[in-house]
């Protein structure tokens, strides 16, 4: 019998791709907080604001895995990202334990360590340094995974993606590019291996990655896109109007609203 995944966020674009890819597979159930403009055929989708703890307690129910795509996917009020991306985590996490889910596979971002710089490798130890209150959201899914996992025993899989489009259009791509199956066959990864908890980066096989991706390849990733070979001239420069945004990982998600002391920052 085919295993049994909800997927939040599945009227959004990532969310709707990894439900086509992935239905191949599993018996996928689709939900968030709109109306989705895809078929759903032979499958179900199910309207629900994830801030609604009862709501969310009653779509896990005999869920086998959580894909947890549903969020806010860039910067807003904190009061905005409380409740969609930390309350509505939280519900996630919560349901899942009393509803006995498995496993949690976690869509964090590269944001969590977008204060990190460019000339530094970042591998899954690293410390988080979150760029925006975004990125913060992010690192407490990675936090709550890491606590559900190790003390309920719900395996946590967090996938830091780059940039997941169809191609790169920005030369920041060449290094944070993920294309959409190489994101499915992570996602894929974290509902069927083994593990107990993980951080991975959600990359393709960039050379100029500024990320070690170890922790994914030693589970079986092999991404098969290469972000080089989409490198031209006609590549947009958004970040090179702020000498910030070049310098950091989270690009101009760092260099909004930016008021530090670059010097003061290791
Ligand atoms: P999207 O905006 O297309 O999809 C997000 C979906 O979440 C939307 O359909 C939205 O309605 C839903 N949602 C928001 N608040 C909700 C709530 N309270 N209850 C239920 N559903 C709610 O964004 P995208 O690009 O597909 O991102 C999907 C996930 O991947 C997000 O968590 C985002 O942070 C993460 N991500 C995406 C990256 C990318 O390159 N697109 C990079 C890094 C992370
Ligand atoms: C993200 O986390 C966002 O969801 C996405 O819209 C992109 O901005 C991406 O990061 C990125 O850094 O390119």
């Amino acid at each position: 019998m085919k295993k049994k995944i909800l997927i939040t966020g599945a009227a959004g674009n990532l969310g709707g791709r990894l439900f086509n890819i992935l239905s191949k597979k599993y018996f996928v159930i689709g939900t968030d907080i709109k109306r989705s403009n895809q078929n759903f055929k032979n499958s179900k989708f199910i309207l629900c604001d994830l801030k609604n703890y009862k709501k969310v307690l009653k779509i896990t129910k005999k869920i086998y895995a959580i894909v947890h795509f549903g969020s806010i996917p860039v910067e807003d009020t904190f009061k905005n990202i409380l409740n969609n991306n930390i309350l509505a985590t939280y519900n996630v996490f919560e349901a899942a334990r009393i509803n006995k889910v498995k496993k949690i596979i976690f869509a964090s971002s590269n944001h969590v360590v977008g204060f990190h710089k460019r000339i530094i490798n970042l591998d899954e130890k690293c410390m988080q340094r979150p760029d925006t209150n975004y990125g913060l959201s992010k690192c407490f899914g990675e936090n709550i995974a890491r606590l559900y996992a190790d003390k309920f025993n719900i395996k946590g899989f967090c996938i830091r993606i780059g940039s997941c489009l169809d191609r790169p259009t920005d030369r920041r791509h060449l290094s944070t590019w993920i294309s959409p199956n190489d994101l499915a066959q992570l996602v894929d990864i974290g509902i069927s291996k083994k593990y107990h908890f993980e951080i991975v980066y959600g990359i393709s096989n960039n050379n100029r990655s500024w990320w070690n991706n170890k922790a994914a390849f030693k589970l079986g990733y092999k991404p098969k896109d290469y972000a080089e070979n989409y490198s031209n001239k006609n590549l947009s420069r958004n970040e090179h109007v702020s000498k910030i945004a070049l310098k950091f990982q989270g690009g101009v998600f760092v260099s909004n609203g930016f008021k530090g002391i670059v010097t003061d920052i290791e």
